[in-house]
């Protein structure tokens, strides 16, 4: 047991830092629902999957900040994946298409 302990320790450092975190965000006529609304700072991927009807996507932005990160348009049973690096803060989710974010696709993250 103590081997395979130090077996799995030395493995650990040369991959170096581990996975990012994940954020699966779900998409319906008209919300967003995420698999969890907090996640630590640092590397992270936010997976937009579109469960609709209709084509949508992802814009996230940490509140206070200028930089707006987003997903291409996604389209019904498509997938997307958004590779950011997050920094302690409150975001925001929405959809940027049509009147989408109004009717209800918006969503908060907490990162701490
Ligand atoms: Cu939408």
């Amino acid at each position: 047991v103590k081997l395979l302990a130090a077996a799995v320790l030395a493995a650990v450092s040369v991959t170096g830092a581990p996975p990012p975190a994940r954020v699966q965000v779900g998409a319906q006529e008209f919300t967003f629902a995420l698999s969890r609304t907090r996640v630590g700072p640092g590397p992270a991927i936010v997976e937009l999957v579109n469960y609709g009807q209709d084509t949508h996507d992802l814009r996230l932005q940490r509140v206070g900040a200028r930089h707006v990160a987003g997903t291409r348009e996604v389209p019904p049973g498509d997938t997307a994946e958004l590779p950011v690096t997050l920094a302690p803060g409150r975001y925001r989710l929405w959809c940027s298409i049509a009147d989408h974010a109004a009717r209800g696709m918006t969503a908060a993250l907490s990162v701490r």
